[in-house]
């Protein structure tokens, strides 16, 4: 069986990593979302909340699952025995991060190997952060994340 992660700070999640995840999930036998609880990164949703939002968005995909993961990712996915990490590419500027990361991680595990996905054209500019500062000032982000989130982000905002 072919175990594929997709690693990610999901702070929220987006239909961007949606598109991600339901194309990578038809592709592996099961795709495992490892969701970084990093207490002392300074995310807008706390780690239970990240990991809630993104059980709510994928329920309807059979072999994707949540987990969450800290310290180094390539120590996580070698314990787990998983085969395989994706990554979503948007754009030029992600290549040059997203190169060094995947090179780091080959050089700790040489077998585990990362894999990119481009995004749908749809979604090449989304990005977690972005969505906070267009919602933040009254922006329309319904089209962005999965429904659910939405409630989540007025939450938070009435919260603070
Ligand atoms: N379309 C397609 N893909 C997208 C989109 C979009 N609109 N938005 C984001 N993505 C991709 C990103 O490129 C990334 O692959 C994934 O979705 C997750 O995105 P984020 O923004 O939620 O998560 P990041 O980028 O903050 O996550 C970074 C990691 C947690 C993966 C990284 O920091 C990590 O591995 N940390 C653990 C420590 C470690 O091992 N460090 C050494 C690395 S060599």
């Amino acid at each position: 069986m072919r175990v594929a992660v997709y690693p990610g700070s999901f702070d929220p999640i987006t239909c961007g990593h949606m598109d991600i995840i339901r194309r990578s999930s038809k592709i592996f036998d099961k795709l495992v979302v490892a969701v970084l609880n990093n207490p002392s990164k300074n995310s807008m949703f706390d780690f239970a909340e990240r990991k809630k939002m993104i059980e709510e968005a994928i329920s309807d995909l059979d072999n994707v699952e949540v987990d969450a993961f800290n310290g180094l990712l390539i120590d996580y996915v070698s314990q787990k025995k998983y085969d395989v990490i994706v990554k979503g590419l948007r754009a030029i500027s992600d290549f040059e991060s997203e190169l060094q990361m995947a090179s780091m991680n080959r050089k700790l595990n040489s077998k585990i190997e990362t894999l990119f996905m481009m995004t749908a054209t749809e979604y090449s500019f989304l990005s977690s952060s972005l969505v906070k500062e267009v919602f933040g000032f009254g922006g329309n982000i319904e089209s962005l994340v999965p429904k659910n989130v939405i409630g989540n982000m007025i939450e938070k905002f009435t919260e603070v």
